[in-house]
């Protein structure tokens, strides 16, 4: 059983890009994993002036060599985390400096969640290719936790991409990915069913017991999606709640953002998750 109970002082590092406007990586991890009440700590891997998906002309600076001089000062100053959370991560050599910090920063009994955003629907987002899939996977396998989309699992398998997998085929896959973590897939994008949308729940420690957890599907494309659920799994999970309990509560918070943002023709670019934070308590006490 990871450790992840939540004691007062419970302190978590998330590492990913700063995307001034767009809804995704640290503007929404912070709020979210923070609304858990849980203290977040950011390494921005990378500042960039929007996301990537559907704006043109962006400004991207890279703070790779950043990594470890900031890494030393925590250092010195005796910092350590409970948890760690990798999102976008802005350079191949990231990776490595990242292996370091979660071998330096992160408590003996703490746990790591990697995110390997990197691609959805097929495709990878601007500037990631297999070489980068291929080094993601060797982060994912210091994870706890890891919480691909099927793009991103297919790419990390070297498998190819369909939109519509069938149960059969996810469950596969979900089995598949046993070996890029030290515990736990969380496969999101299951699709087989026309009304609910489905995440792969498994434990490696216990392969028999694979779950599948449901929400309301919502016919809709969004950005910062991954983002949203991502951040709240990490925070409900942190609050000591199992990996199938954290993935519904997170799904439903995904949702609800969802629902927030559905009528507004003009936000595409990410999810209304900020009008849900309020219900996120609730939220956390009925599932
Ligand atoms: O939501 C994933 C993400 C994070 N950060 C940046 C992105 C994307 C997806 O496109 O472009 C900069």
């Amino acid at each position: 059983m990871v450790k992840n109970d939540m004691s007062d002082t419970t302190k978590i590092l998330t590492i990913q890009d700063i995307s001034c406007y767009g809804q995704c990586s640290i503007t929404v991890a912070l709020p979210i994993v923070s609304a858990f009440g849980i203290e977040t700590a950011v390494l921005p891997s990378a500042v960039l002036s929007t996301h990537t998906a559907g704006f043109s002309g962006y400004t991207f600076r890279d703070l790779t060599e950043d990594l470890p001089d900031i890494q030393k000062h925590w250092e010195k100053e005796g910092i350590y985390f409970d948890a760690i959370y990798t999102g976008y991560i802005g350079s191949i050599k990231q990776l490595d400096y990242i292996k370091d910090i979660i071998d330096s920063r992160l408590k003996p009994d703490g746990v790591v969640f990697v995110d390997p955003a990197m691609a959805d629907h097929g495709e990878f987002y601007y500037g990631f290719d297999q070489e980068f899939a291929d080094k993601m996977g060797e982060l994912c396998k210091l994870g706890d936790y890891i919480l691909p989309n099927t793009t991103e699992a297919c790419y990390l398998l070297h498998r190819d991409w369909k939109p519509d997998f069938t149960k059969d085929e996810m469950l596969e896959i979900a089995n598949e990915l046993s070996r890029f973590t030290k515990r736990h897939v969380i496969l999101k994008g299951d699709t087989h069913k026309e009304d609910k949308l489905g995440m792969i729940v498994l434990d490696k420690d216990e392969p028999s017991n694979i779950k599948i957890v449901y929400n309301d599907k919502i016919d809709y494309v969004s950005h910062g999606t991954g983002d949203v659920f991502a951040s709240a799994f990490v925070g409900a999970s942190m609050n000591g709640k199992e990996p199938a309990c954290s993935a519904k509560i997170a799904g439903e918070f995904t949702k609800k953002s969802i629902e927030k943002t559905i009528d507004d023709p003009d936000h595409g670019y990410g999810v209304k998750f900020e009008k849900v934070l309020p219900e996120l308590y609730e939220l956390l006490k009925s599932i």
